[in-house]
């Protein structure tokens, strides 16, 4: 999130939800719109394939086909810039790239667009107007946005459009993309990505030397830990492909297949391909399950031998820091020591270490601090969890956790009652700080920033303008805010750059003294002496510069976001004029398909309904966690698909009939026909939440004797079709084909 939660209430004049169902997904945000649409009046537009619960709540309900956003908001582009309501001054000043967007917005004329997504032309037309007319609206997505094979394009789009509307940086404004899991924004940030280091750090040499030195360790026998040195620099397998690992023989980009697979804290199910996952569990030597239920993995595979499951405590059972939705961390404390013979886990983990022999090097960086400017040694043993956030803080510069030390986040949560849940800001012993220090909070000083690219707040105070992150020029374009985008209260005036050791006298207009040139590291972001933060604030200056913000991302394979129809398109008309992308060799380890997969055959002659995924208020995730519940397994019993009653009748479907859905891979499951109208008659909506049952086999002599929940069923990603994102390889959830048959 840019804004939060608390900030829609207090200033958001309009809220445009896209992909998005709070009321089932996230019920404690969805307060905060109705909040909004009592107290400001604010219209509420809800976008979405299905009449969801959040829908019903909406002044304005869109309802759009899968996989067309792109399409969706370039069609609201175009009505804003014909009508010049875009704001000029934003863009001239902070944007590089807008004029490609207006010659693509071009084309989406509201009859394109309506032909394209489904919604009518008026409609476009009438919330084109509204926010355009109604400053400052936030824009709020999830899952509806990001879990498609454009998922990359979707997800620039939007900001692209708050850009255009001057609504970034802006308090009401902003792009507020709700996070999923609990702590899902921390574990992402701490970067369990195949792609990055923690911090967002990248895969490069420089890299991973800033971390082996942070961490107390040579490089050279941090680059030993990889089978050769060239995997050091490339992406890992995805969570999304791991099974292409492990069954992609013939063609190999690394030292797979894989042959063991250790889980812990993924249900396995609520992945894509789940019959491919099961072919590929089959096939390891090895898996290991490391969570406090059964893993599925364990139950959905044939495998006989070599599974073991470690019993993990909860997170009631250990204590620490978790991220919030909004960037904000959150201190947490044990409520009972680990039951039984669970262990909490980071003491797997420490166990592991120990027992392949590199215990002292993992960690090594907890016994360590800044002293003088140098980071030292500095005791015999560490404190958990308390030096982990202390070494969190010391080490991850690039989204400014400087000053997320455990005492600071401790005294957060003592002081709770200290903060005003709306503004954030604190009071009495936590005055001058927002609550849990939304990122970045520079360093220890720092208050945190509630609302990013805030140009109009001192940088000390939590402003700041776009990051400098992709150089200086493009094609003869300086990358730099122009002059008159002054940071509140900054001693430098406009764009500049991102703070290194070579320009930072010249930037800030400051003389280093040769002691303080001989400490300073070479940029803002591996700079452990803390010299680089310290003359930034006393410049009232953001390290990480004051750019524009870019619509063109110039190493993609769109560069500026493109409509492609979704890979198992319902439109054969359309996918020959918007097609998917080309076919990928050797991303993130294995090939993956596009174009070929979308022209092998018309899909949608033989799949001639659509496939949604939708959440359910009582069940989350792979949901192994909730159907062992009684009482929250009693509210959804047993897997569904929500069906229109017209729909259900062309095949002779009664209310609470089963029936068989093929998906285009050629696999298929048996649910439950629910009537329902949230869904027009060309789609149906499942929950995913469910395993147990493998295209019609029961699996549950699997579960070992008294684990078995009380509801059980077959899994929706049995059937999600094949269909990853370009960049992030994220499954297409969200839009895809299947056949109905009465069972
Ligand atoms: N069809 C479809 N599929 C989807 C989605 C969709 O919309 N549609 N959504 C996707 C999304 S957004 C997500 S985030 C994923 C969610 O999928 P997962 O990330 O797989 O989430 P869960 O199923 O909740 O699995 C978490 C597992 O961790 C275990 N666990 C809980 N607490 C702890 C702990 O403290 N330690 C350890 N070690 N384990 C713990 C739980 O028992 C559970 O088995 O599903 C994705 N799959
Ligand atoms: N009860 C419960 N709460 C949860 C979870 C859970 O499993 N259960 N999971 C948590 C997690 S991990 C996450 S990530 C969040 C997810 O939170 P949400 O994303 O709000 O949850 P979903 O129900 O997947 O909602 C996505 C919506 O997008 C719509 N949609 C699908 N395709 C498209 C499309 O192409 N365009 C548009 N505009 N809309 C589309 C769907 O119909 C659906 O209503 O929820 C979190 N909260
Ligand atoms: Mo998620």
């Amino acid at each position: 999130m840019t804004n939060h939660f608390g900030d829609v209430v207090e200033h958001s004049k309009a809220m445009l939800v896209i992909g998005a169902n709070p009321a089932a997904a996230n019920p404690i945000g969805m307060k905060h719109f109705l909040q909004a649409k009592d107290r400001n009046n604010a219209p509420l537009i809800v976008v979405d394939p299905v009449y969801t619960k959040t829908a019903a709540k909406a002044d304005h309900y869109l309802r759009i086909r899968t996989g067309t956003d792109v399409a969706f908001i370039y069609g609201l582009l175009h009505v804003i810039f014909k009508n010049g309501w875009e704001d000029k001054n934003f863009i001239n000043s902070r944007v590089y790239g807008m004029d490609d967007i207006r010659v693509e917005a071009e084309k989406w004329t509201p009859e394109e667009t309506s032909d394209v997504t489904g919604i009518p032309a008026a409609k476009i037309i009438q919330v084109a107007t509204i926010l355009a007319k109604t400053k400052p609206t936030t824009v709020v997505w999830a899952l509806g946005i990001t879990q498609h094979s454009t998922g990359t394009s979707n997800t620039r789009i939007i900001p692209i459009l708050q850009l255009v509307l001057g609504n970034m940086g802006k308090k009401g404004g902003g792009t507020n993309i709700i996070r999923g899991h609990d702590n899902v924004q921390g574990s992402t940030d701490m970067c369990c990505l195949a792609d990055s280091l923690s911090g967002y750090y990248g895969l490069a040499e420089g890299a991973w030397k800033y971390f082996a030195n942070s961490w107390g360790v040579d490089f050279d026998w941090l680059q030993k830990r990889f089978y050769a040195p060239e995997w050091m620099e490339a992406k890992g397998f995805s969570l999304a492909k791991w099974w292409q690992g492990v069954l992609q023989e013939e063609k190999t980009y690394s030292s797979s297949p894989i042959r063991a697979l250790w889980v812990q804290g993924n249900g396995i199910t609520s992945m894509a391909q789940t019959a491919k996952i099961q072919e590929a569990l089959d096939k390891l030597d090895l898996l290991v399950i490391a969570e406090p239920f059964v893993n599925e993995a364990a139950v959905i595979t044939n495998k006989k031998d070599d599974i073991y499951i470690l019993p993990v405590a909860t997170q009631f059972e250990t204590e620490g820091s978790v991220t919030a939705t909004n960037r904000t961390s959150q201190w947490r404390s044990k409520v009972v020591d680990p039951l039984y013979e669970s262990k909490p886990d980071h003491e797997v983990m420490f166990a592991f270490a120990k027992e392949f022999g590199f215990y002292d090097e993992y960690t090594r960086a907890m016994k360590m601090a800044v002293k003088d400017g140098v980071l030292t040694e500095v005791k015999k043993d560490f404190n958990w969890p308390d030096d982990a956030s202390d070494e969190i803080a010391r080490t991850i510069k690039t989204i400014g956790l400087g000053g997320w030390t455990a005492k600071r986040l401790r005294a957060h949560q003592e002081n709770w009652h200290m903060f005003d849940p709306l503004t954030l800001a604190g009071s009495g012993p936590m005055k001058g700080e927002y609550y849990g220090l939304p990122w970045p909070s520079w360093d220890e000083k720092h208050p945190g920033s509630p609302i990013l690219y805030d140009v109009d707040t001192p940088v000390n105070e939590g402003g700041m303008g776009f990051r400098n992150r992709f150089g200086l020029e493009h094609n003869g374009v300086s990358q730099l805010a122009e002059s008159g985008v002054d940071i509140a209260g900054s001693k430098v005036k406009g764009g500049y750059p991102e703070i290194t050791k070579e320009n930072i006298e010249e930037v800030l207009g400051i003389q280093l003294t040769a002691e303080e040139k001989a400490k300073i590291g070479a940029n803002w972001k591996v700079d452990h002496s803390g010299i680089i933060q310290a003359k930034c604030r006393a410049a009232g200056v953001a390290p990480y510069g004051n750019a524009k913000a870019r619509t063109i991302v110039w190493t993609f394979p769109d560069p500026i976001p493109k409509h492609r129809e979704p890979i198992h398109s319902p439109r054969p008309d359309l996918v020959a004029k918007y097609p998917t992308y080309e076919d990928q060799e050797n991303n993130f380890r294995v090939d993956v398909k596009f174009i070929s997969e979308q022209n092998a055959q018309v899909w949608a002659k033989n799949f001639p309904t659509m496939l949604v995924s939708m959440r359910v208020v009582n069940l989350s995730g792979a949901g192994m966690l909730e159907r062992t519940s009684k009482y929250l397994s009693h509210i959804t019993p047993e897997m569904f698909a929500n069906i229109h009653p017209d729909l259900a009748m062309e095949y002779g479907l009664r209310d609470g009939d089963m029936m068989w859905l093929h998906a285009p891979q050629g696999t298929k499951i048996k649910v439950k026909a629910q009537y329902n109208y949230s869904v027009t008659p060309d789609r149906i909506a499942l929950p995913y939440n469910f395993a147990g049952l493998m295209q019609g086999v029961d699996m549950s002599q699997n579960y070992p004797e008294g684990t078995k929940p009380y509801a059980i069923g077959e899994s929706s990603n049995t059937i999600t079709n094949y269909g990853f994102d370009i960049i992030t390889q994220i499954p297409e959830f969200n839009a895809g084909l299947c056949r109905i048959e009465k069972a």
